[in-house]
C-alpha cells in the first residue's frame, strides 16, 4: 500500500530532532582492547572454519560444516578476507591468502559472473591488499614479490571482465559468461552494479597505469551522471533503477536508497574522496541526491516521530518501508557532511542513524531486520504493538549477516567521536556472536524478532570477514592510516564491501 506525497510531505514536515545519541563516557584503553581482542578471536573463529571445511571454496556452510560455490569458486570468503585479516595484522591467514591468490585461474568457471559482485568483492579485496601491502602494513610479508601478485591478478581479472562493456552505448551487461563472452541477454542494468565499478576499475587504471578499465567505468557512469530523458530525474540528483544498454537511457524513474540503487549513491561521494580533482561532478551529484533526500525521502512513523527513515518514489506514490541494505545511508551522509563542512548532512545522517539502530534495539535479538514497513494501512494485527512502539513492522526477519547498521554506526563514531555509537557498534557484535555464532562460523538468523533468532541459514557469506568484522574491529582498534578521518583528511576510503583503497595521490 503506498502513501500518496501529500501525506508523506505532510509527515516530513514533523521536526526530527538531530539530538538523538546520549554521550557515554569515553571507554577505558583496557576495555577498548578487550573488546577487539574479542572481535579478532570472533574473526579467527570463522576463518578456522571456513579454512577446515570449505577452503579453497567460496563460503562456508556453517551448519553442516560444508561448502558453497556462489562466487564462481574462486574462494570469496579467502579475498574478502584478506584486507581485515591485514588490519588485524594476522600474518599466517594474510600469507595463507596471498599463497591463494597466486593459484587463482579467473579466466575458469562454470558459473555465471556477476560483473557488479565480482567487482567489489575480488578486485576490490584484492586491490585493497596491494595498497595496504605496498603501504601501512607492508611488515606484514616479508616476500613483496606475494603482494605484487594482488596487483597482476587484478589485472588477470579486469581483462577476463572488460568485454562486459563492449555494448552500443557502454553500460555493461552485469550476468556474464566469461568462457563463451556472452551475458544474459538483458535489455537493462541496474543503477548500483552499474554505478557501483568505478572507484576499483579506476584504482587499477591507476595503480598499472592502463587506463582502459578506468575510462570503462567512467564511460558508464556517465549515463548515470548525466540521466535522460530528463524524467529520470524526478528530484534533482534522485534517479531511477534501471538504464538500457543499449542507448544508455534510463528505462524508469523509481527512486530510492534500497538495495539494487543503493552504492550508486555511495560511490558519489566516494569517488570524490577517492580523487577531488577527478570526481568533482560526482560529488555535485551526490550533494543533489542527498539535499533531495532530506526534502523528499526523509519519513517519520506516525507512532514515532521521532525516527527517521528513507521512503522511496515512484511516480507521485511513496512506498513507506526500508531495508537493512539501506542502512548505509547514515555512514554515507556522515561521510558527506564531514568531508564537505555541512553540518545539515551530519546531522541528516546520525537522524537516520538513529533509526537504524532503533530497528536493532527493538527487536528480542537485538539484531535488525531485512525488511521493514510503517505504512499504517498494512499493520498484520501480532506487529501492531511492536509498531506503536517502535516504529516499525518487520516484513522479513531474516538477518544474513549483513554490515550496513554497524558500517553507520561506525562513521556515526569516526565523524563525531560520541561513545555512544561505539557502545551501539559493541551491543549489535555481540548480539551477531551470540545468536549467529556456530562450531565452526556464523549462521544467518531466520526470525530476528523471535527469542532464539528462529531457525539458521546454513550460509556464511563472505561480507561477513570483510564488513562485519572489520567495521566493528574498526571501532575499538588503534589509530591508522585506513580509519575514516573527519574532514578532508582521508588517506583510504572504503569501497562497498569495506575494503580501504587508498586515495589517489
Ligand atoms: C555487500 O556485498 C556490500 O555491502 C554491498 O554493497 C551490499 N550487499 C552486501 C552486504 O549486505
Amino acid at each position: 500500500m503506498h502513501f500518496s506525497s501529500l501525506s508523506l510531505s505532510l509527515t516530513a514536515l514533523a521536526i526530527v530532532s538531530p539530538c538523538i545519541a546520549h554521550p557515554q563516557p569515553v571507554l577505558r584503553q583496557d576495555d577498548s582492547q578487550t573488546r577487539a581482542d574479542t572481535i579478532k578471536s570472533a574473526f579467527s573463529h570463522a576463518w578456522d572454519g571456513y579454512l577446515q571445511y570449505a577452503f579453497p571454496h567460496d563460503e562456508l556452510h556453517p551448519v553442516s560444516n560444508g561448502y558453497g560455490d556462489s562466487r564462481n569458486g574462486w574462494g570469496a570468503s579467502a579475498v574478502d578476507a584478506l584486507s581485515t585479516a591485514v588490519i588485524m595484522r594476522n600474518a599466517t591467514i594474510v600469507n595463507k591468502i596471498l599463497d591463494h591468490v597466486a593459484t587463482i585461474d579467473y579466466s575458469k568457471t562454470d558459473s555465471t559472473v556477476s560483473l557488479f559482485e565480482t567487482t567489489i568483492r575480488y578486485l576490490g579485496g584484492m586491490l585493497s591488499g596491494y595498497d595496504l601491502l605496498k603501504g601501512p602494513a607492508s611488515d606484514l610479508v616479508s616476500d613483496s614479490s606475494k603482494v605484487d601478485v594482488l596487483l597482476t591478478q587484478s589485472k588477470n581479472l579486469g581483462d577476463v571482465l572488460k568485454f562486459a562493456f563492449n555494448t552500443p552505448s557502454g553500460v555493461p551487461y552485469n550476468n556474464l559468461n566469461i568462457t563463451s563472452g556472452g551475458n544474459d541477454g538483458a535489455t537493462t542494468n541496474g543503477l548500483a552494479v552499474t554505478g557501483t565499478l568505478a572507484l576499483e576499475w579506476t584504482r587499477l587504471s591507476d595503480l598499472t597505469g592502463d587506463p582502459t578499465y578506468g575510462d570503462l567505468s567512467q564511460k558508464a557512469e556517465s549515463y548515470l551522471l548525466n540521466p535522460q530523458p530528463k524524467s529520470a530525474e524526478p528530484f534533482p540528483g534522485l534517479v531511477g533503477s534501471n538504464i538500457n544498454i543499449a542507448t544508455g537511457q534510463f528505462a524508469d524513474a523509481q527512486v530510492s536508497w534500497n538495495g539494487g540503487d543503493d552504492s550508486y549513491y555511495e560511490y558519489l561521494i566516494k569517488m570524490y574522496v577517492y580523487d577531488p580533482k577527478r570526481f568533482g561532478l560526482y560529488k555535485d551529484r551526490w550533494v543533489a541526491a542527498a539535499q533531495s533526500t532530506m526534502q523528499h525521502l526523509a519519513s517519520h512513523p506516525s507512532s514515532r516521530p521521532d525516527l527517521t527513515f528513507l521512503a522511496s518514489y515512484n511516480n507521485g506514490t511513496y512506498d513507506l518501508s526500508s531495508q537493512h541494505l539501506t542502512c548505509f545511508d547514515g555512514g554515507s551522509f556522515l561521510l558527506g557532511g564531514t568531508v564537505l563542512n555541512r553540518t545539515d548532512f551530519i546531522n541528516f545522517g546520525l537522524a537516520l542513524v538513529n533509526g537504524c539502530h532503533d530497528t536493532y534495539n527493538s527487536t528480542l535479538t537485538g539484531i535488525g531486520p531485512e525488511t521493514f514497513s510503517w505504512d499504517t494501512s498494512s499493520i498484520p494485527a501480532s506487529q501492531q504493538t511492536l509498531y506503536e512502539q517502535a516504529g516499525f513492522y518487520i516484513t522479513s526477519g531474516a538477518y544474513i549477516l549483513r554490515p550496513e547498521v554497524i558500517e553507520s554506526f561506525y562513521y556515526a563514531w569516526r565523524v563525531t567521536g560520541d561513545e555512544t555509537y561505539r557502545e551501539w557498534i559493541w551491543s549489535a557484535f555481540s548480539a551477531i556472536n551470540d545468536y549467529c555464532r556456530t562450531g565452526s562460523g556464523f549462521a544467518g538468523l531466520t526470525d530476528v524478532n523471535a527469542a532464539n533468532g528462529g531457525g539458521r541459514y546454513d550460509n556464511q557469506e563472505s561480507f561477513l570477514f570483510a564488513e562485519v568484522m572489520k567495521y566493528s574491529y574498526l571501532a575499538f582498534s588503534e589509530e591508522a592510516e585506513w580509519q575514516v578521518q573527519t574532514g578532508g583528511g582521508n588517506k583510504f576510503v572504503l569501497n562497498t564491501e569495506a575494503h580501504p583503497v587508498r586515495v589517489s595521490t
